[in-house]
Parts: structure tokens; sequence; C-alpha cells
């Protein structure tokens, strides 16, 4: 996948929304630059997980941006959206690269070995966290740091994005370890102004990403 796509991906949480209506929040952090969408809720039973995310897509297609559902292959070709995104505890990657061969997958990646893993298996890109500690999610891996985040995207042939507590306060040094972008939940969706937190954390990553300091052969 382009890694311009990854620059700030926004996943969503229904309790972060405090009460207000998903689509017209993604909506609005999208046009002012969000690159790529998660739908990530995980309380909704399977039903409501297609109701909510169908109507997210039409959202997202219509501003074309690409939808990433979290977990649930199933609810992802259910919706039509353009990937899925799954970690420990999910459906492992390779039974989801076959379920979904076209659909763009990402993979949860915390150790050299989870890295290892997810390019085997088919990954178009790896989230690596979490970077910093995090109340969002409670079961969160081991904080990585930028320079665990650094180490982990030096040995990526793949796009990657760091994720995990990251804020418009730290968010360059996350940027500065050699990631195309970052992934963020309360950075974007706990702010009361949606646009002034995307342009802020867009601003904390300026052109000429770290990745540039990688060998070309690693690209592809
Ligand atoms: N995976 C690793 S940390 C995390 C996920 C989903 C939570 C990210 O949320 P926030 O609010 O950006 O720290
Ligand atoms: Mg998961």
């Amino acid at each position: 996948m382009d890694r311009a796509t990854l620059k700030l991906y926004l996943a969503t949480d229904p309790v972060l929304l405090a009460g207000r209506d998903l689509c017209a929040v993604v909506e609005q952090a999208v046009t002012a630059g969000v690159t790529l969408v998660q739908f990530r809720d995980k309380t909704a039973d399977g039903r409501t997980l297609l109701e909510t995310a169908s109507r997210l897509h039409c959202v997202t297609r219509r501003l074309g941006v690409p939808l990433i559902v979290n977990d649930r292959v199933d609810v992802m070709l259910a919706c039509g959206a353009e990937g899925v995104h799954v970690g420990p505890g999910d459906l492992p990657p390779e039974a989801v690269r076959r379920l979904a061969p076209h659909a763009i997958l990402g993979c949860s990646v915390n150790t050299p070995e989870d890295l290892r893993l997810a390019i085997a298996a088919g990954a178009d890109y790896v989230g690596m966290g979490p970077a910093f500690a995090t109340a969002t999610k409670a079961d969160a891996r081991t904080v990585l740091g930028p320079a665990g985040i650094a180490e982990l995207a030096r040995a990526c042939p793949l796009p990657c994005v760091a994720i995990g507590g990251i804020t418009t306060r730290n968010c360059r040094a996350a940027w500065s370890a050699g990631v195309d972008g970052v992934c963020v939940i309360s950075a974007i969706l706990g702010q009361e102004d949606i646009a002034a937190a995307v342009r802020e954390l867009l601003a904390a990553m300026p052109a000429a990403p770290g990745r540039s300091l990688r060998p070309p052969h690693l690209d592809r």
C-alpha cells in the first residue's frame, strides 16, 4: 500500500465519542486531513458492527479514504470495506489473507517476532505499539518508546505506523522514529475541536520523514 496513506490514521472508539455521532466526527477528521480510518468497537454485536461499519463506509468512500475494520474480517467483507486489522487473539493473519486475498491487511506488532510473522503472513502494513503509555487500551502490551519503535521500523520492510499514547506533544518523537505515520484514537476523538487536533498532529509530522533514512532496497 501507499505509505502516504498511513500518515495520520484514526481508529475509532465508542467511549471516546462521548455521545457524538461517529460518522459526523469521522467526516470532520478526514476533511481536516486524516488519511486512513479504522472502525474499532470492542463491545457491539455482529449485526450492530455491520450496520455501523456500513454507514461509516459510505462516509469514507465519499471522502476518498480507505476504511479498515478492526478484528473482524467477516464484518469487513460484509460491508465492503477496504481492509482489516488484526492482532493477538484475532484470527491469524494467514487465515484472514485466505478469506480476503485482496483486502488491505494490517497487523499489530510489539516484538521482532511479531513483525516476522506479519511479514510472512502477507501483511500490507503493521501497527507498532504501544509507542507510549495509553489509557485507551486496557490490555496494551509493553510500551516500546521511540527507541523501541525505531528498532522495529529499521527492521521493517512494510509500511508502518506507531500507535498508542500518541499526542500532539509526543507525535514528533514517534514520527522521527522512522514510521510512515501515526495511528491515534484519543488524540483526535478525545478532543473537542476535532479539526484543530488533526491539524496539530499533521504539523508535528513535517515532510522528509525518517523513512528517507532507510536503505531503498527495503522499500517496495
Ligand atoms: N493498540 C495499541 S495501543 C492502542 C491500540 C488500539 C490504543 C491507542 O489509543 P490512543 O488513545 O491513541 O492511545
Ligand atoms: Mg484485534
